[in-house]
């Protein structure tokens, strides 16, 4: 039974994503957001979810949280017999060290040479860390970012993943300082988020170590603090790495596709604890991945 599917597995035509985060009801972050986004990227994705929460654990206040740890390795077990083989394997939001050694057995499980391994080490935000998190959970992830090929923080994650002093007005000589930090927490790509070379505006720094190359990309900067937002630009730049495209490039679709939906949110004047409106602009992101 089992060597038929193996078969079947065999004439993939879709690339596969393996997910790792939670799926929380409300907030549109994490699988609420991955799994619509890699499938617009005609991008099978395969989920694995690490919780279950009612919402997310940003100022909202109680959510239900089932936790799954102990249903993670069974689950990828029964993966690994049917003969799964993703394109790349991507994780965001993990609930304890526990879930960092599972996405680690993951990547030993599934990846090869040829597996896109893209971290983001959502942990903290706003020079903080989210709520239940401590410094020995930055120790674990820090280790498994060591794993990934691209890494995807934010200023406050790379603040705590190295160890440097968190500036919310940061310089360029700052910056640059964090990237040259985060080579030792990357294969190969760094995408540090929130920053920008531009007054005003808001987007990435995205670094290769193999040639040294930095790159800005940015966006006019909306008012406000907007959910979930982390996980949507992750999400896009993990479809476009997986379809081909090189780091920078699909940073600068990541990028341009999270800031239509905060704009777009930003218009609506709604609770940004709900989540940006993304769904509007879904039917982009297909021309980001055949572009
Ligand atoms: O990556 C954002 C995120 C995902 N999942 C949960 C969260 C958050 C941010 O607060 O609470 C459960």
């Amino acid at each position: 039974m089992y060597n038929n599917l193996i078969k079947e597995y065999d004439g993939d035509f879709l690339k596969r994503i393996i997910a790792v985060h939670d799926l929380s009801g409300i907030g549109k972050c994490s699988l609420t957001a991955a799994l619509p986004i890699i499938s617009a990227a005609g991008i099978e994705c395969n989920p694995v979810p690490t919780a279950v929460l009612s919402s997310h654990t940003g100022n909202i206040s109680g959510y239900t949280f089932r936790d799954l740890t102990d249903d993670l390795i069974p689950y990828i077990n029964h993966w690994k017999k049917i003969g799964i083989r993703p394109d790349a394997i991507y994780s965001g939001y993990l609930g304890s060290e526990k879930q960092v050694d599972a996405v680690e057995t993951i990547i030993d499980e599934f990846a090869d040479s040829n597996t896109h391994i893209i971290i983001d080490p959502a942990m903290a935000d706003g020079g903080r860390l989210y709520s239940g998190f401590n410094s020995s959970f930055i120790k674990e992830m820090a280790r498994l970012c060591k794993r990934a090929d691209v890494i995807t923080p934010n200023l406050t994650e790379a603040a705590f993943l190295t160890g440097a002093e968190y500036r919310h007005d940061y310089d360029m000589e700052y910056i640059n300082s964090l990237i040259d930090a985060l080579s030792d927490f990357t294969g190969r790509y760094i995408v540090l988020t929130g920053v920008s070379d531009r007054k005003g505006e808001t987007g990435c720094a995205v670094s290769d170590k193999k040639t040294g190359e930095i790159k800005f990309f940015s966006s006019p900067e909306c008012p406000g603090t907007y959910y979930g937002t982390g996980d949507i630009f992750a999400s896009v730049l993990s479809a476009c790495i997986t379809s081909g495209k090189d780091c920078f490039a699909s940073a600068q679709n990541a990028l341009e596709f999270t800031y239509k939906s905060i704009h777009e949110t930003y218009l609506n004047g709604t609770d940004t604890r709900l989540g940006v409106a993304f769904e509007k602009f879904l039917p982009e992101i297909i021309t980001y991945v055949k572009g």
